[in-house]
């Protein structure tokens, strides 16, 4: 996946009318749009189908089960119409190699230290080393801090080439500046645009590369 704009719409809303307005509103100036489970939960997983005909999607649904559920939750979100997915990389190399592997060529992007304070709890620990493994697994890229740049930076050292997304913009106190100083290809940003009167003018003001 490419990152013109450098900006991730992360649509974590529980409306099907409100979710596809912000995604016509953000389409010029985001690179794809990350669904969560409080937008297929709430309004059905066709979401992913319908939104994938007009933009790019990254399924997040943090994959971290053992290999054949990790599967079966990556084919259909494929199957769907995803272009990239996002899985935990704590549960272990087997586990995300079952994940690239059902994702066939489409993106898997592995969480690596989480964005809110309780990702320095435990995430962090093991953060550096999956980093180190990321290209071993076969994964496009990792997830790392907005919140923390720094880590990005020092994640990004053990990385070599593979792309870094970045949350924790905005509403968590992130800088998207900063992130993609730090090393960062693209931030992923939600409340600060899809809770702003005008998501739109938003996406525009917030995405970093311009
Ligand atoms: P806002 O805080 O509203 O901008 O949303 C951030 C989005 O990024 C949410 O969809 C989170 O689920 C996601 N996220 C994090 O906030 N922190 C992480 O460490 C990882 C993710 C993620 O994997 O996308």
């Amino acid at each position: 996946m490419r990152f013109k704009n450098g900006l991730i719409l992360a649509l974590d809303v529980t409306d099907r009318e409100k979710a596809m307005d912000v995604v016509e509103k953000t389409a010029p100036w985001v690179d794809a749009v990350k669904i969560n489970y409080p937008l297929v939960l709430s309004v059905g997983s066709n979401i992913i189908n319908d939104i994938s005909e007009v933009s790019s999607v990254i399924c997040d649904f943090k994959v971290a089960d053992i290999p054949n559920t990790n599967r079966l939750i990556v084919e259909e979100a494929v199957r769907r119409g995803a272009d990239g997915v996002i899985v935990h990389g704590f549960v272990g190399s087997d586990s995300v190699q079952a994940c690239v592997d059902a994702a066939d060529k489409k993106d898997v992007f592995m969480v690596t230290e989480m964005s809110h304070p309780g990702g320095r709890e435990y995430t962090a620990e093991v953060g550096g080393e999956l980093a180190k493994r990321a290209s071993e697994f076969g994964v496009r890229g990792i997830i790392a801090p907005a919140t923390r740049p720094e880590r990005i930076s020092a994640l990004k050292e053990l990385l070599g080439e593979l792309q870094i997304l970045s949350p924790g913009v905005g509403a968590q106190g992130g800088s998207a500046v900063d992130a993609i100083k730090a090393g960062a290809d693209a931030v992923i940003v939600g409340r600060s645009i899809y809770q702003a009167e005008d998501p739109g003018n938003a996406a525009k003001e917030i995405r970093p590369l311009k």
